[in-house]
């Protein structure tokens, strides 16, 4: 059996979740509150050290990380969304890692706008109070708060520096030219058929049209990429693992009430 620890909404969730849609697998379900910091409780850091989702458990194994994990599924089950060719292989790789390269937490935490973007910024405020609390009740864990103290401090002052999040949002209209370039040539990312690739860009690509960055690719701008969004909408894991992907309203109360209330 196949256990995801995720969090609803979660781009990096969502990455894993599509391959599994793609693959049609049943998996047990453990979401995970971020607004509530579920994700910093020690038997969650003793899952995953870093205190992200996803986690992916199978065969009593932890596998952490969604470009990992979406490897491993794919080596596991059919159908193969690896291409044939060992150039294709690599291209794809090349993908996955241009997309894992880019800034896009702070891309994420830095443009939400709105109450979503103002809950967004204070959860990470109140990560960075927490953490230190947290390492001196579970010294067993110190050293993994304190790299993720560390990560978090370095995204609470990067998402509210104005002239860093310029040029980070700067740098969106460039890697989507790399795309579009590619899918002027191909229909998927690595050629005639769906990788694991496309996979990670259908979340990117959401993603960044929920931040308003649509338009980059809309309105006879980036026409390649406009058509491959669509195309990459019409299969049915879009709507398993991304339009059904909703925090339910109990959890995101819950997440509201901590984040508006905490005072610590
Ligand atoms: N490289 C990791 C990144 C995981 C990650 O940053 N996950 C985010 C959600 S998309 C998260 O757990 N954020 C909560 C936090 O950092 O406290 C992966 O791809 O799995």
């Amino acid at each position: 059996m196949l256990e995801l620890y995720y969090a609803s909404e979660s781009l990096c969730s969502q990455k894993v979740k599509l391959v599994l849609a793609e693959k049609n697998l049943e998996w047990k379900h453990h979401p995970l509150n971020l607004l509530t910091f579920e994700n910093l409780q020690p038997d969650y850091i003793r899952l995953n050290p870093k205190g992200v989702v996803p986690t992916l458990i199978h065969k009593s194994q932890i596998i952490t990380d969604s470009a990992i994990i979406i490897q491993y599924l794919d080596e596991q089950f059919p159908p193969q969304l690896t291409p044939a060719e060992p150039a294709s292989v690599e291209q794809m790789h090349d993908w996955i890692d241009l997309q894992n390269q880019f800034p896009m937490l702070e891309v994420m935490y830095g443009n939400f706008r709105g109450i979503e973007g103002a809950i967004l910024r204070r959860s990470v405020q109140i990560k960075a109070r927490m953490l230190p609390h947290l390492m001196q009740s579970h010294p067993e864990l110190r050293e993994q708060y304190a790299k993720k103290l560390k990560v978090v401090e370095q995204l609470n002052f990067t998402i509210r520096d104005v002239r860093e999040m310029k040029s980070i949002n700067a740098k969106i209209e460039p890697l989507l030219d790399q795309l579009e370039a590619q899918l002027s040539e191909t229909t998927w990312l690595c050629g005639t058929t769906y990788s694991l690739a496309d996979t990670v860009w259908t979340a990117v690509l959401n993603r960044l049209n929920e931040l308003g960055f649509g338009h980059f690719w809309q309105n006879d701008v980036r026409s390649a990429i406009a058509s491959y969004f669509n195309r990459l909408k019409a299969r049915p894991s879009f709507k398993t693992a991304i339009q059904d992907d909703k925090m339910p309203l109990p959890m995101l109360l819950s997440g509201l009430s901590k984040i508006l209330l905490y005072v610590r």
